[in-house]
């Protein structure tokens, strides 16, 4: 294992001394923005962690070394190979590490990592899902198995429209994983602060969020956890904007032939086109409020 995990002096220094971390995930910078907005985002991230306390752990596989941690040159490596990085969930880590290739880690490979280094809190924009059509295709993201079974808190922005709200919802619910509304009662849907679904469990704080973490550790459940932080109000987008780029971009994947892992970067770039880089400008937003939250969450974790 040591010959495949890099843990930098920086995160490694933190764990041993109790200081905060915060995992941050690389495909979000490969696959789910262009250059150079991605860059600037994920160094911007990582100075939002630092800023509040903690030690951001961006993830990624370099040359086929998983690096838990770093460096501002590693980040700008993955940010610039962009599409041509391996877009790495858990089922593909063993084939880039062994074949010494680069690769940028989903939610599910970011979460799995980051608790083998012993990191529990995780920012991201949105995580994967059922997509819609998926009683057809089976297409169901690696993200929310992973949260089924690793336990580490995940902070997003609820799930995007492009997918298929309500039975992500159910098999999250099958496979056991709290999603907990952060001062909200539905769920967000990312570019909007909220989506039609209700949830059954929300909480005011930072705070609350850490102690349910500790009840869910010393209960031995072993499964992640959802926290869904809606977009600022400021920053987020019209519903009806937005449900029509997306149902263009629905339509142009079917006609396109783009399937399997390709389809969550295809359709973030068409509604990106189609909205004018608004939604891009929304994606990045709601990324540094998570960001935040996370840190809040780590740091009374670590109390
Ligand atoms: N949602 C976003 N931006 C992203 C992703 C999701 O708003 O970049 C990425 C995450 O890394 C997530 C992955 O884990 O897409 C899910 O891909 P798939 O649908 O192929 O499982
Ligand atoms: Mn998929």
């Amino acid at each position: 294992m040591q010959e495949y995990l890099v843990i930098s002096q920086k995160v490694k220094h933190a764990l041993e001394n109790n200081i905060p971390v915060v995992a941050l995930e690389s495909t979000i910078i490969s696959h789910g923005m262009p250059y150079p907005q991605n860059y600037e985002t994920a160094l911007a991230c990582e100075k939002i962690v630092e800023d509040n306390g903690c030690v951001a752990a961006t993830i990624a596989i370099i040359q086929g070394k998983i690096h838990v941690g770093l460096t501002h040159e590693e980040i700008e490596y993955i940010a610039k190979t962009g599409l041509k990085v391996v877009k790495t969930s858990r089922r593909d880590l063993a084939y880039v590490c062994a074949c010494g290739y680069d690769g940028a880690t989903t939610v599910s490979a970011t979460m799995y990592l980051a608790h083998l280094a012993g990191i529990e809190v995780f920012a991201t924009g949105g995580i994967g899902g059922v997509h819609r059509e998926a009683h057809i295709t089976m297409d169901i993201s690696a993200d929310l198995e992973e949260l089924g079974k690793t336990p580490v808190c995940v902070v997003c922005a609820g799930v995007k429209a492009i997918l298929d709200l309500e039975r992500t919802l159910e098999y999250l619910e099958t496979k056991g994983v709290l999603v907990l509304g952060f001062d909200t009662e539905y769920l967000p849907d990312f570019y909007t602060r909220r989506s039609p679904y209700k949830l059954l469990h929300s909480v005011k704080n930072a705070n609350e969020v850490a102690k349910i973490i500790k009840v869910q550790s010393k209960l031995g459940l072993e499964c992640g956890m959802i926290v869904a932080n809606p977009i600022p109000e400021e920053y987020s987008l019209d519903e009806k904007v937005m449900n029509e780029a997306i149902d263009e971009a629905l339509i142009k994947l079917n006609a396109s032939g783009v399937k399997g892992k390709d389809i969550t970067p295809f359709l973030l770039k068409e509604v990106v086109e189609r909205t004018g880089g608004k939604s891009l400008e929304a994606n990045i937003k709601l990324v540094f409020n998570n960001c935040l939250v996370a840190a809040n969450i780590a740091k009374e974790l670590s109390k």
